[in-house]
C-alpha cells in the first residue's frame, strides 16, 4: 500500500519532474501542507506568504480573484517559490474540450502555464481535457492534478465518476501527478489509487480544526482524519489566512499533518 510509503521513496516511483520534486521537498522542509491564499490584494497575499513561506510544501492560488494581479507578481512568486522551495499550484479547475482549455491554460490576463507548477482540471469532458492541457504544458516541468472527489456537500460526483478519473489519470501519468479528493470515511481513494501508481499525490481540501462547515456547503475534516485516510497534502485556506497568526496556525496544521504521516508511515 503506497501509503505507507515516504513520500521520499514515492519521489522514486514517478517520471513526472514536478511529482518527484513535491515528495523531495515535502520530506527535505518536512511540511505537508499546502496553504490555499484565497485573497484578492498583491499586498495581503504576499504579507502572509512572508510570514509561512518555510512552512508549505505547495501554495494554491485563485489568481482570477486577485483584483491587482499583472505578471510581475506571477514573477515574483515564481522568485519566491525558487527561494522557499514551494510548488505554486492555480487552482483552476479546468472543465471545457481540449482546445477550449488550451488557450485558457496559455493565454489570456494570467497564462497560468508560464507560471504554475502544477494546476487540476475536472475530467467531465473526458480524456480531451487533458491531452489539451498536456500540449500547452510541453517543453516545459508542469503538473496535473484531476479532481477525483470534492469537499462540497452534496455534490454530484458518484463513485463510478471517481474511479474513472483514476483510470484516465493511469493513461497519463507522464502529465498528471494525482488528485484532488479526499480518501475519508472509507478511504476509496487512496484504496483505488494504491493498486499500482505510489507515485500519484492526493491532494485534500476541507480542512479546519474545530469547524464542520462555512454555511455555503463546505464541509471540513481535521488535518489528522485527512491524513491518516491516505491523503498526501492537505490543503488549508481560511483556517489559516483567516487567523489572527497565520504563521503559528500555519505550524499548528503543519504539525499535526506531518505527525499524522509518520505515524502512518510506521504502521505496517
Ligand atoms: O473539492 C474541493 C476542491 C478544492 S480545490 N473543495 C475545495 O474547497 N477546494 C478549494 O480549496 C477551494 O476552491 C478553496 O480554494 C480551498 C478551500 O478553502 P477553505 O478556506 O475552505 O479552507
Amino acid at each position: 500500500m503506497h501509503t505507507s510509503m515516504r513520500y521520499s521513496e514515492r519521489a522514486e516511483t514517478t517520471d513526472n519532474p514536478i511529482a518527484k520534486k513535491l515528495f523531495s521537498l515535502m520530506e527535505m522542509k518536512k511540511t505537508n501542507l499546502c496553504l490555499s491564499l484565497d485573497v484578492t490584494e498583491k499586498k495581503k497575499f504576499l504579507l502572509i506568504i512572508s510570514k509561512v513561506a518555510n512552512k508549505i510544501c505547495v501554495l494554491k492560488t485563485h489568481m482570477d480573484i486577485v483584483e491587482d494581479f499583472d505578471m510581475d507578481f506571477a514573477k515574483h512568486l515564481q522568485k519566491l517559490s525558487k527561494q522557499h522551495e514551494f510548488l505554486i499550484f492555480e487552482d483552476r479547475k479546468f472543465a471545457d474540450i481540449g482546445n477550449t482549455v488550451k488557450q485558457q491554460y496559455t493565454s489570456g490576463v494570467h497564462r497560468i502555464v508560464e507560471w504554475s507548477h502544477i494546476t487540476n482540471a475536472h475530467t467531465v469532458a473526458g480524456y480531451g481535457i487533458i491531452e489539451g492541457l498536456r500540449s500547452a504544458a510541453s517543453g516545459r516541468e508542469r503538473g496535473l492534478l484531476l479532481l477525483a472527489q470534492m469537499s462540497a456537500k452534496e455534490n454530484l460526483i458518484t463513485e463510478g465518476y471517481t474511479k474513472k478519473t483514476v483510470e484516465l489519470a493511469k493513461n497519463y501519468n507522464d502529465f498528471v501527478i494525482g488528485f484532488i479528493g479526499n480518501g475519508s470515511d472509507d478511504k476509496q481513494l487512496a484504496s483505488l489509487v494504491s493498486i499500482s501508481e505510489p507515485g500519484f499525490v492526493i491532494m485534500t481540501p476541507g480542512i479546519k480544526l474545530a469547524s464542520s462547515g462555512d454555511g455555503l456547503g463546505q464541509s471540513y475534516a481535521t488535518p489528522q482524519s485527512a491524513i491518516t485516510a491516505g491523503s498526501d497534502v492537505i490543503i488549508v485556506g481560511r483556517g489559516i489566512y483567516g487567523a489572527d497568526d497565520p504563521a503559528s496556525e500555519a505550524d499548528k496544521y503543519r504539525r499535526l499533518a506531518w505527525d499524522a504521516y509518520e505515524k502512518r508511515v510506521k504502521q505496517i
